[in-house]
């Protein structure tokens, strides 16, 4: 009986040691839990222009890379759209709510639902105001460009490369979408500098939104009203390349020479603005880098990571003149 008893502690002794050394084995074998992914959801504002399309790419090339999980929607240039896009990624418990605000008002309540539900939210490209309330109060940073710099940018470039102190300058001029930080701000910068410079003078200014379509067919109405009110146009000043392209179109389809006969600077620096320099017809292009992805990615995983992130982060930027087009165009990546 003693023998069974010793030779049952022993079978017990060893189906414990197969136990623990399988329970080790399995914390050996078993695979780390997986981490649970960080889900980032994005509301870009549409597809308006070659900007548009290369920030897109960039963000989701950046969060491929990053192995952050990416719920992205496209607000076809319409603030409701962005609005339900912003709500669906609160009911869907994201970890981070980022987005270019289409227009710069109208985000109170939406930003209000984001902070109750304690979800960071990032502001990409474009600012926001906030009729109540700090804006800063409501997200973690900005990161994006200094659109007034830009556009005192265009017009010291312009007042250089004109060299007319005296004569008039007569400039038209092709607005962003209306009420959005671009467009806002792109206007004061050039006006500020403007002020210094009485001879330039904006004889005709209206939105294109953005978007070559448009641009051409308001540039298309200033010749025509120009023509009929015994105006010269002679320098045209957009807010964006695609809609500079449009009216490139436009100056061309009238018998003018773009690029001579009106004078054309623009702001982005995307490709199609490189081409038309090399082309002669765009004079020059003040650069508003749309590769934001890394640095959002990066700004979505300091945030998770409970790190501090600063309030603003400011894209860099440089002014491309005609003349260094050509060797600049291979090295560009948008
Ligand atoms: C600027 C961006 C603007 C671009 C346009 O940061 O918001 O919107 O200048 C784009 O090309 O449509």
């Amino acid at each position: 009986m003693f023998k069974g008893i010793r030779i049952g502690a022993a079978l017990l002794a060893a189906a414990m040691l197969i136990l623990l050394a399988g329970c080790g084995a399995s914390n050996q074998g078993a695979t780390k839990p997986t981490e649970k992914k960080i889900v980032l959801g994005f509301s870009q504002i549409g597809a308006e222009s070659e900007w548009r399309t290369a920030n897109t790419e960039s963000i989701k090339a950046a969060a491929k890379e990053a192995g952050i999980e990416l719920k992205f929607s496209d607000a076809q240039q319409k603030q409701e759209n962005q609005l339900k896009a912003i709500r669906s990624f609160i009911q869907q418990k994201v970890d981070v709510i980022a987005f270019s605000p289409v227009v710069e008002t109208g985000w109170d309540a939406v930003l209000q639902e984001a902070k109750a539900a304690g979800i960071p939210v990032i502001l990409t490209d474009r600012a926001i105001k906030m009729s109540n309330g700090n804006p800063e109060d409501y997200y973690v940073t900005f990161m994006g460009s200094d659109f007034v710099e830009e556009g005192r940018r265009a017009a010291n470039w312009l007042v250089d490369f004109m060299k007319q102190d005296k004569a008039d300058v007569n400039i038209v001029e092709l607005q962003g979408t209306v009420g959005s930080a671009p467009a806002i701000d792109r206007k004061n910068g050039f006006e500020e500098v403007m002020k210094n410079h009485p001879n330039y003078k904006i004889i005709k200014s209206q939105t294109g939104d953005f978007t070559r379509a448009k641009g051409k067919e308001v540039m298309e109405s200033f010749l025509k009203s120009a023509k009929a009110d015994g105006q010269k146009i002679d320098v045209l000043f957009a807010h964006n390349d695609d809609m500079a392209i449009g009216a490139i179109q436009a100056i061309e389809e009238a018998g003018l020479k773009p690029g001579k006969d009106i004078i054309i600077v623009s702001i982005d620096g995307v490709k199609g603005a490189f081409e038309a320099m090399i082309a002669g017809k765009l004079n020059a292009t003040i650069e508003c880098s749309p590769l934001l992805g890394g640095q959002l990615m990066e700004a979505v995983k300091d945030l998770t990571a409970g790190k501090q992130l600063a309030k603003r982060i400011l894209t860099k930027e440089g002014v491309f003149p005609a003349d260094v087009a050509a060797k600049e165009l291979p090295s560009r990546k948008y």
